[in-house]
């Protein structure tokens, strides 16, 4: 992506619901044992999230190790190189105490506290491709919410076409938002309202089972799956309901590489590289893309009409 001298910047089946663990019992359970312990109970959220259920939407492609998910990373909040924020995220920025500001168009705005909606959750773990816009990819497996089961307890009225999500605006703990003023901070990102609906579109709480490393966008972030990986905005503070397509920060920069919909699609090339095969993280050959990223079974149908050249 960059942006340094020149404008270089750059899920098949859902598991049916009937196997959920009761996570309300798990956490009890762990609570009470850590109290017996002599430990404090939010000890419980530290260690690892139980996992409700969990669904494997990258077919038999292996997971990408634990190392290059958390050694990889794009956060250009803590510099533009993929070490980066491995080394600086972890230190600077503050967990506890988050809470995502929800508002706009809907009839119940509020906010929703991490801890709370960990608690309030039957977490699930969802194996799914991600794909850069620089052809690099991974199989991560994520632990969180659908996105649709956390928007609808704030009643998003008729008016709400877009959502639109926003980053933690904090030089003190993101470094780069001081250095890099050519970016438009906070980093923005949106969806359309279906979109953001569909069973697909998820918020990520944890991978491997823990919690969110710092440097993956803890304590919570966006993933669509379909998409490419930048519009999975990381540490999210704010999401809000809105009449309009909202501003995004790639797509502000350069709205002639960055697309608002930014849906996986071989065909539709950036400008300076093709799209039409990617290099997944820890293997040797480049592998073709998928269109949608593999998932268009379940998403085609949310774009049925659109130019996918022109709208892309
Ligand atoms: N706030 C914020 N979110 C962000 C980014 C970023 O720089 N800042 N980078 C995006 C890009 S380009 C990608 S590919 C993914 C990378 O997520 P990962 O590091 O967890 O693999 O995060 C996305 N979300
Ligand atoms: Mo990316």
């Amino acid at each position: 992506m960059l942006l340094r001298q020149s404008p270089d910047i750059r899920p098949s089946e859902i598991t049916p619901q009937s196997d959920y663990l009761n996570r309300r019992q798990i956490l009890a359970g762990m609570a009470s044992a850590l109290l017996a312990a002599g430990l404090p109970a939010e000890a419980a959220l530290a260690g690892p999230l139980a996992v409700a259920r969990s669904s494997q939407l990258a077919g038999d492609e292996k997971p990408t190790s634990l190392k290059d998910i958390t050694h990889y990373n794009n956060f250009y909040e803590y510099g533009l190189d993929k070490d980066q924020p491995a080394q600086s995220a972890p230190g600077l920025l503050k967990l506890r105490p988050w809470t995502v500001k929800v508002s706009g168009e809907c009839a119940r705005p509020g906010i929703i506290d991490i801890d709370e909606l960990i608690k309030a959750s039957a977490l699930e773990e969802r194996v799914c491709r991600h794909r850069c816009v620089e052809a690099w990819s991974m199989v991560i497996p994520w632990l969180g919410v659908p996105l649709a089961q956390v928007l609808a307890r704030f009643e998003p009225s008729s008016k709400a076409k877009f959502v639109a999500f926003e980053t933690l605006l904090d030089p003190r703990q993101m470094p780069e938002q001081r250095s890099s003023l050519i970016y438009p901070w906070p980093y923005s990102e949106g969806l359309r309202i279906d979109e953001a609906m569909h069973p697909l579109a998820f918020l990520a709480l944890g991978l491997y089972g823990e919690p969110l490393p710092a440097q993956n966008g803890a304590p919570i972030r966006l993933v669509v799956p379909w998409k490419y990986g930048f519009k999975g905005i990381k540490s999210i503070v704010g999401i809000r309901f809105v009449e309009k397509q909202p501003p995004t920060l790639w797509n502000a920069l350069a709205p002639n590489e960055y697309g608002f919909y930014s849906n996986v699609n071989p065909t539709v090339d950036h400008p300076r590289w093709s799209q039409a095969k990617e290099r997944r993280i820890g293997e040797f050959l480049r592998r073709p893309t998928l269109m949608f990223n593999g998932y268009g079974d379940q998403v085609a149908g949310l774009y049925s009409g659109m130019d996918l050249a022109r709208d892309f």
